[in-house]
């Protein structure tokens, strides 16, 4: 069908169509979806498949014999291949290949519990049965059959969410524009009420909502018409322009955000390798490492995580990725409480890994398993029992003496890989106690141990200057301390007055190193930070002894004279009591 046919064909079916169906009576009352009944599935379900597959198959990322940059499925625009051209794909998409049986299984082995497929991508090309126009995988392709009738079908043998990706934005129809918005809009929810009507999905998953032609006005209408055919629907923000009052949650891509978004849903879509639809010279795949590390990461900010893959032009999933989901989905399988109905945690992330929340319990996912035998947490809450996720031996956990937070006894092996849980059992109302950065930020001192020793560790130093960074996760350090102007900074207040032994523990490579000099208060301790064999290769040196009164003081560090290039990665100052 050329471009001149498909207008005639589009304006003719403008005036046979039904008047769009209208919402229901009264409109719809936009609920809370960060709490409402119609979320609830979404917000248990927590990690999904993105399915990309299209015409933009067949070429893969390659036309007219030329590798075509950019993701697969933006080929048409990439390569500025005309409609006509383009539409010539469709003869020779033939996905024999299909297996929905085997989609909806690989999904199910990765502890995928929705699935987010395109019915209708930029390119204008309907992947399901439509009635609106001919350009359609039924009618347009030697395959015939409508294969989401299929994998609908197959999703819900496997209890999974089946749901569609819709485009806003059309490449193929004449009137997707400002001038044609009038006759393109009908025609797009009458293929919504199709989709609606014919497959149920539980989402509506849009796109291409940037165009010019569209705006919030039309996005709300939009929303309004669809709630009005399924008032249970799910729908994204990217119906409207993307405001957080549009649709039911945000769609962050190809990042995550550093932290939750307040009571609003979202969800983090991103590609395993670096296109959305199908290339075949696109093997940058992520591991099964990555995959599960991002999963927790975004569950522990109140995301969900909707992970994509690309079928090619026979109707395959490419085996890396099945093969990449199904090793993470073990993880998912043997952890995925810590992930399902969860929301993010009232406790900051620790160092060590991150935490997820459901009712009274915390889930602490710990990535970096400590070979000291205890985990740190600042948690202020009082605290019931704890216990290993994977076979629920008991974890012994007690109040910190110095009233930083809790501390949980570990068994020496971490239970599970790349990432262990402890489910942490918490009475009342969650209190995150103040992190050591947030207290020395606010003028408070480190705490005191029980033996009246008070460690100064890097993540509870203030750092003053622009290059100094906290490196690490589970033992961190201050690094890149390359300016001789740049120190760091605690507080201390000893319990008991008296003289304090002053430890540093540091890391320093050959041909660098300065000296330096430990101020507490009014008294000082001098040292060289000689070289260790490594940026990592750590050791405690005594620098001598302090007078401390019962009052709070300052503790800096910071070079002196010889300084080389850099001073040292530092892991704590430590204050004894002196015999
Ligand atoms: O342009 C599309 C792109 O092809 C892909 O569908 C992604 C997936 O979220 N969305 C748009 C880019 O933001």
């Amino acid at each position: 069908m050329n471009a001149r046919t498909a207008a005639m064909f589009a304006l003719s079916l403008a005036a046979a169509l039904p008047a769009a169906a209208e919402p229901a009576p009264g409109g719809f009352v936009k609920d809370d979806p960060f709490t409402s009944p119609r979320t609830a599935w979404y917000r248990e379900a927590k990690y999904g498949m993105f399915i990309h597959w299209g015409l933009y198959a067949v070429p893969a990322g390659e036309y007219n014999g030329k590798k075509i940059g950019g993701i697969g499925e933006w080929i048409m625009n990439n390569a500025k291949i005309p409609i006509p051209e383009y539409e010539k794909f469709a003869a020779r998409f033939n996905p024999v290949k299909f297996d929905a049986a085997a989609w909806a299984r690989a999904a199910k082995a990765a502890g995928m519990r929705y699935l987010v497929i395109t019915s209708k991508h930029h390119d204008g090309f309907s992947m399901f049965d439509t009635k609106v126009n001919d350009y359609s995988i039924v009618k347009a392709t030697p395959y015939k059959r409508d294969p989401m009738k299929e994998l609908a079908a197959a999703c819900k043998a496997e209890g999974i969410t089946f749901c569609f990706y819709y485009s806003i934005m059309d490449w193929h129809h004449p009137e997707a524009n400002d001038r044609g918005a009038a006759t393109y809009i009908p025609q797009m929810k009458e293929q919504l009420r199709e989709l609606v009507a014919q497959y149920d999905p539980g989402l509506l998953w849009f796109d291409g909502e940037w165009v010019g032609w569209w705006n919030s006005e039309k996005g709300r209408d939009l929303e309004a018409f669809l709630r009005g055919l399924k008032p249970g629907l799910v729908i994204n923000n990217r119906v409207g322009k993307r405001k957080t009052t549009d649709g039911d949650y945000e769609t962050p891509e190809q990042e995550i955000p550093k932290g939750a978004l307040g009571k609003r849903l979202w969800e983090t879509c991103m590609t395993l390798n670096d296109t959305w639809g199908f290339k075949t010279d696109d093997h940058n795949w992520k591991g099964p490492l990555e995959v599960v590390l991002k999963l927790c990461d975004i569950a522990s900010k109140g995301g969900n995580f909707l992970l994509n893959v690309g079928p090619d032009a026979e109707g395959v999933i490419p085996e890396p990725s099945v093969r990449i989901l199904a090793e993470a989905g073990q993880w998912v399988a043997e952890n995925g409480e810590a992930i399902y109905g969860t929301t993010y945690s009232p406790v900051p992330n620790p160092s060590w890994g991150r935490i997820t929340r459901k009712g009274n319990k915390l889930y602490l996912i710990v990535f970096n398993w400590p070979s000291t035998g205890t985990l740190s947490l600042a948690l202020g809450n009082p605290v019931g029992k704890a216990s290993l996720l994977k076979g629920g031996a008991e974890v012994k956990v007690q109040k910190t003496a110095d009233g930083s937070g809790v501390e949980l006894v570990v068994p020496a092996a971490a239970p599970s890989r790349p990432a262990s849980v402890i489910v942490l059992e918490c009475e009342g109302e969650f209190q995150a106690v103040k992190s050591l950065a947030e207290r020395t930020a606010d003028g408070e001192p480190m705490p005191v141990q029980a033996d009246g020793s008070i460690l100064l560790p890097a993540i509870g130093a203030k750092l003053v200057g622009d290059t100094l960074q906290i490196e690490g996760q589970g033992e961190e350090n201050i690094g890149f301390w390359t300016k001789p102007g740049e120190s760091v900074e605690w507080y201390v207040q000893p319990k008991k007055a008296g003289a304090f032994k002053v430890e540093v523990t540091y890391a320093c490579a050959d041909g660098y190193g300065s000296d330096y000099e430990v101020a507490v208060g009014s008294e000082k301790v001098t040292g060289t930070s000689a070289p260790t064999g490594g940026w990592q290769d750590y050791k405690t040196v005594a620098l001598g002894t302090v007078k401390l009164g019962e009052g709070k003081v300052k503790a800096v560090v910071k070079p002196t004279t010889n300084f080389k290039q850099a001073l040292m990665n530092l892991r704590s100052v430590k204050l004894t009591p002196a015999p």
